[in-house]
């Protein structure tokens, strides 16, 4: 089979990163897009290969589109990263939550199965699916789901569902357990990234608040450019399995806070953060700790991009963002 790669969710922050890794190994990468009347390729810019990808039509929740594509492309390799990735909407918006991260993989893999049994596939898992299961302090392939929000459980559905189409139908499926990772183009919405742009935000007295939830969480935050290479290397293994993949590191929101309003030059940051009760969730995750031995042993992957490190290229990434658009405001008002 030749070299190519389907990804689903190209337009979102892991889509672009592993189709830009991809392209370096020589693939010919496909990336799924929904039809849109206006589609984002912000992202894909941002990391120069919008025209190197060719894109195909489709929908998780539209089983025949995925019919369609599989069976034109049968791809060597399929990612699915496409989902409602956001935990804290995924109360409001459970049942599409679900149509599109559970019952979409079922349909995914219910193509590759009719249309292309020798595709490798990758699914897009997460330590969301283990939300209390913390019995240890970490979590590892042995721990227990107990998932706290419609986003974890849908995740719990498709994660089986994977798993069952292997020992099923002896299809090549993989889950990535993946713990949060983050980058200069992550979704606003998630906290990491509303720090980072608030920060240069009021760096530029474009807003002198931040308002956020619970600052005691504590996430292991990676680099999304270093996740995706374990992701590619699951599907070069010799047997199809599932992976836990962290940095092994945790910190808490306000940590991440400090850091980046350290990296912006702004002193005392509790001048400028808000607690606000709308960014609280009804059940949260209170600590995630990946222990990514496996990952590290049987695939040779270890994150690059140190936490420190990720804070610091976050809030750069921003602050040369309102640097260049306050700098056009400056021009244009001439
Ligand atoms: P993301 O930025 O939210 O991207 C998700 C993509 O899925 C978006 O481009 C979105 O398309 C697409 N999508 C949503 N609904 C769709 C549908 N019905 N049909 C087709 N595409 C659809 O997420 P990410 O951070 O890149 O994460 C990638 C995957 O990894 C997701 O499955 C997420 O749940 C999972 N995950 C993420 C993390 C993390 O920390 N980032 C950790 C563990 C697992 P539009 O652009 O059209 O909205
Ligand atoms: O929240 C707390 C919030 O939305 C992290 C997704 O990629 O990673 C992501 O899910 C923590 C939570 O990510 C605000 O309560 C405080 O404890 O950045 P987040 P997430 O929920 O961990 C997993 C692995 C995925 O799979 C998901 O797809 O931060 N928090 N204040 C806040 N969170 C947000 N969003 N906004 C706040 O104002």
């Amino acid at each position: 089979m030749a070299k190519t790669a389907l990804i689903t969710g190209i337009l979102g922050q892991d889509g672009p990163y592993l189709a830009k890794f991809l392209l370096s190994k020589g693939y010919k990468v496909y990336g799924m897009i929904r039809r849109y009347s206006n589609p984002n390729f912000g992202n894909l810019d941002f990391l120069g290969i919008t025209d190197k990808v060719e894109y195909v039509d489709g929908d998780m929740s539209d089983e025949s589109s995925l019919y369609n594509i599989v069976k034109a492309l049968r791809p060597l390799e399929v990612y699915n990263l496409a989902a409602q990735s956001f935990v804290g909407r995924s109360w409001d918006l459970a049942k599409i939550t679900t149509e599109v991260n559970a019952l979409g993989v079922l349909y995914l893999l219910n193509a590759i199965k009719a249309y292309s049994p020798m595709t490798k596939f990758y699914q897009a898992s997460t330590s969301e699916m283990f939300g209390l299961g913390n019995t240890k302090g970490y979590q590892d392939e042995n721990t227990t789901f107990h998932p706290r929000s419609p986003y974890g459980i849908s995740k719990v559905y498709a994660f089986w569902t994977t798993v069952n189409f292997r020992e099923s139908y002896g299809l090549f499926t993989c889950n990535g357990i993946l713990f949060n990772h983050e980058s200069p183009i992550r979704g606003i919405q998630f906290v990491t990234r509303k720090i980072t742009d608030g920060v240069a935000k009021i760096k530029y007295g474009l807003a002198n608040k931040l308002h956020l939830g619970n600052l005691d969480a504590k996430r292991d935050w990676g680099f999304a450019g270093d996740f995706v290479e374990a992701t590619h290397l699951m599907l070069q293994q010799k047997n199809p399995d599932d992976y836990v993949v962290g940095t092994g590191e945790n910190h808490s929101v306000r940590e991440f806070v400090e850091l980046a309003f350290k990296y912006g030059g702004i002193p005392n940051w509790k001048k400028y953060v808000v607690i606000d009760p709308r960014f609280k969730r009804p059940a949260e995750v209170p600590e995630l700790l990946a222990k990514g031995d496996k990952a590290r042993k049987v695939l040779g992957w270890k994150p690059k991009v140190s936490f420190d490190e990720l804070v610091r290229m976050m809030v750069e990434a921003d602050l040369k963002r309102y640097k260049i658009s306050s700098k056009f405001k400056i021009q244009s008002s001439k």
